[in-house]
């Protein structure tokens, strides 16, 4: 992304250009285990974008995706989250289509900070079904910034692991003078695997002062076909061939979702303010690793923007509203082996959540050596999630699951970078959060929910937590082949309202609680302490003088939490209904459990590379980039394995790139699943190798994608795609075999075209 400053008249021009002179040395700043970025896009609307701000030194961990890179991704992917899938530490828990959990060195879903358009969102959901990143579509992401392991305080808050930013485009202006700015781009794509479609349209128009944009997307896909042969034994007594699914369909994968933003933007001279109306409708996405489905997800959110340039610094505004409007019913694959459709009521689950938020932050150049941030955040999060009644023992009431939650942060910050000289950068910051989280009184369907829900009314549930975060990191650059970088950071989140505040012990109500995909039951605990973690990591990089010619970086890490928000099971001494003697020692089926505060350990490495083998004029460049990533995670007072700990995995590439072409072969290898958690009876999953092709031709104003994951069409269970409750009576503690795994999708034949305008 380029920065052109108008002739004229003094641009709003965020970006501290010292920073920027900086950052240019420093090769690393950048996505730079990326080879570099292809030739910029032909006629692309980048030109005359003005580049976001920079909230603060960007750690050797982080990482950047921007437009060129994002141009390959977005075009074949649904889900935003997938984006992140290059990142070298990046691991995926598997979900809907749209709607993936990322995790991050370990630590995923709500121990990330993810920030869609700079709002912070919660999910608002018993199965984290909308996280933050399935609002945005990828058609709209303009880049996504990925700060790992010491995490800048400036940039982080409720999280112990490392925050992502996703953002769509800055506003684009017309030169001063010049007629308006009249553009836009059309694109469609469609894969073979699941039938899957998309298309977006955007359009801007833009004086040197004001600019307006509209963003719209719709995409949607059947269920998935695994590769190889894929055949889920279900219930023998329901014999309804007509409404079995193919072979090697993997049931409840399909989603259908629709996206539109229209952005307003105004620009002074030294400051912007831009408001954003977004409206996302989900009818349906289903999951293949829950009990539910998701058949409806409505929200819009606000989001309004300050950016001002001073004498004395540079002050940027945030305040965003959010309102999550969110439903669960049997999907057809499940509800198939209850009767045809419409033939029984399901189980009727209804959500509601709403977000407020604002973020004010100046930053202070005190001299050319020292820059110093200050900060405050305030959150507030309410939340209804209710249960309509639906006959049998599921009425006569409705139940509430968590009723008036709430969960409101304030937090103030701040930091001081300061660049010694040439060689020495230090970053050093402070963050206080308070965070009070309370819920209402319950009830349940009917007297049989009466013990519960008497003993939880009774007791006192607002909860406030001081929580504070340290980060201090020390760079050192003696030469342009090496950048070294130690830190430390300490960091806290509050459990979130599922984890505290869900009460019933009832097997059924436990089994529609469950935040990790793995079929188990759980029950909140509203003792639960904040999570603590202490993170020490360090990166070296080495690389050519130019940053494009060869780089390898090296990151270990370790990672200590107390009080991580772990589960354990129950047992009789509980009282609690689900939880028997059986449920103690059972090895190969669902069990329940309760949100516990434990002590964890994860450490892990990751290194990636890239050189370039060869470059000229007549044959193009070619470069091979690869990456190993290694994470380890355990529970120290029990010796278990945590859950959902991406095995030893690595990625190899090679890439050919000339003129406007550019192809990509990409190996992706991961070992074997088998440090598993036994508390929660995680299954193993077998190692795999898929091979993925990619290529892309940009003429002119069009931009054509092709693509073939899985080439060779290998058949392969996801390892963090937890149980497969793809089909039948998934609501019934012993309707789905334990023991089937999630498969990953098979062949899929992928096409993509965008022109722009
Ligand atoms: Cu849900």
């Amino acid at each position: 992304m380029k920065i052109t400053v108008p002739a004229r008249r003094r641009a709003y021009t965020p970006v501290p250009f010292a920073l920027g002179a900086i950052a240019a040395t420093l090769p690393l700043c950048a996505w730079a285990q990326e080879p570099p970025a292809e030739p910029a896009a032909v006629g692309s609307l980048e030109a005359v974008t003005v580049t976001a701000p920079r909230t603060a030194a960007e750690p050797l961990g982080s990482q950047t995706l921007d437009a060129s890179v994002l141009l390959r991704q977005r075009a074949l992917s649904a889900d935003t989250a997938q984006l992140l899938r290059d990142f070298p530490d990046y691991s995926s828990q598997a979900a809907g289509g749209v709607s993936s959990l990322p995790g991050i060195r370990g630590l995923a879903d709500d121990r990330l900070r993810i920030e869609m358009d700079g709002m912070s969102l919660l999910s608002s959901c018993g199965n984290h079904m909308n996280p933050p990143m399935s609002y945005i579509d990828p058609s709209r992401v303009e880049r996504v910034r990925v700060f790992a392991g010491v995490v800048p305080v400036s940039v982080g808050g409720d999280s112990i692991g490392a925050t992502v930013q996703v953002d769509s485009a800055e506003p684009v202006f017309a030169e001063p003078g010049q007629p308006a700015r009249v553009g836009g781009e059309v694109g469609a794509s469609v894969q073979s695997n699941g039938r899957g479609v998309a298309a977006h349209a955007t359009a801007h128009y833009a004086t040197d002062r004001f600019s307006l944009r509209y963003d719209g997307a719709l995409s949607q896909a059947d269920n998935y076909r695994a590769g190889g042969d894929f055949k889920p034994a279900g219930p023998a007594s329901i014999d309804k061939p007509d409404q079995w699914l193919r072979a090697d369909e993997v049931g409840s994968t399909a989603y259908k979702t629709r996206n539109h933003a229209l952005t307003g933007a105004w620009r002074g001279d030294d400051q912007l303010v831009q408001l954003r109306l977004g409206v996302q409708d989900i009818p349906y996405q289903y999951y293949p690793n829950q009990r539910m489905d998701m058949t409806r997800n409505d929200s819009y959110h606000l989001n309004l923007r300050y950016d001002g340039r001073f004498s004395w610094g540079r002050l940027e505004a945030r305040a965003w509203h959010e309102n999550t409007r969110h439903g669960m019913q049997f999907g057809d694959d499940k509800q198939y082996w209850y009767g045809p459709k419409g033939d029984v009521p399901g189980m009727p689950m209804d959500t509601r959540g709403r977000t407020s938020g604002l973020r004010v932050m100046g930053e202070l150049p005190l001299s050319e050596r020292d820059t110093l941030r200050v900060g405050a955040e305030a959150l507030r999060y309410r939340l209804d999630d209710w249960w309509l009644p639906s006959g049998g023992g599921m009425a006569p009431n409705t139940f509430w699951n968590i009723r008036d939650g709430q969960r409101d942060r304030l937090d103030v910050f701040t930091e001081w970078e300061a660049r010694w000289n040439p060689k020495w950068l230090t970053l050093i910051g402070l963050r206080s959060a308070n965070t009070r989280t309370d819920a209402g009184p319950v009830q349940g369907y009917n007297a049989s929910y009466d013990a519960d829900a008497n003993a939880f009314n009774a007791r006192d549930r607002r909860r406030t937590d001081h929580n504070w975060d340290l980060a201090a990191l020390v760079r050192f650059t003696p030469n342009a082949n090496a950048t070294y970088e130690f830190g430390i950071a300490h960091k806290m989140r509050s459990p979130n309202l599922y984890e505290r505040y869900t009460w019933s012990t009832g097997g059924m109500a436990m089994r529609m609680i469950n935040l990790t995909g793995d079929g188990n039951g759980y029950v909140g605990n509203p003792d639960l302490k904040p999570e603590q973690a202490t993170t020490l990591s360090a990166t070296a990089d080495w690389h050519d003088a130019t940053g494009e010619k060869w780089g390898v970086r090296v990151t270990p890490y370790t990672t200590h939490v107390r009080n991580y928000v772990d589960a354990l099971r129950c047992g009789p001494a509980t009282g609690m209904s689900a939880c028997t003697a059986a449920n103690l020692t059972a090895t190969d089926a669902f069990v329940y459990l309760r949100f516990a505060n434990q002590s964890v350990r994860l450490y892990g490495i990751d290194m990636t590379g890239f050189a370039e083998l060869g470059r000229s004029p007549r044959w193009g460049q070619f470069v091979l980039s690869g990456g190993i990533n290694y994470v380890r995670g355990k529970n120290t007072d029990t010796g278990d394995n945590l859950i959902n700990m991406m095995p030893l995995n690595a990625r190899l590439a090679l890439t050919h790139r000339q003129g406007g072409w550019s192809g990509t072969a990409e190996w992706v290898g991961v070992a074997g699943k088998d440090k598993v958690s036994r508390e929660r009876n995680e299954m193993t999953t077998a190692g795999y190798g898929l091979l993925n092709l990619r290529a892309s031709y940009a003429w002119k104003q069009v931009r054509l994608h092709f693509g073939i994951d899985n080439l060779f069409d290998r058949y392969y269970e996801l390892p963090l795609g937890g149980a497969y409750m793809g089909q039948g009576q998934t609501m019934s503690g012993t309707g789905v075999p334990w023991g089937v795994r999630v498969p990953g999708p098979g062949r899929s034949f992928n096409v993509g075209l965008t022109a722009s305008f």
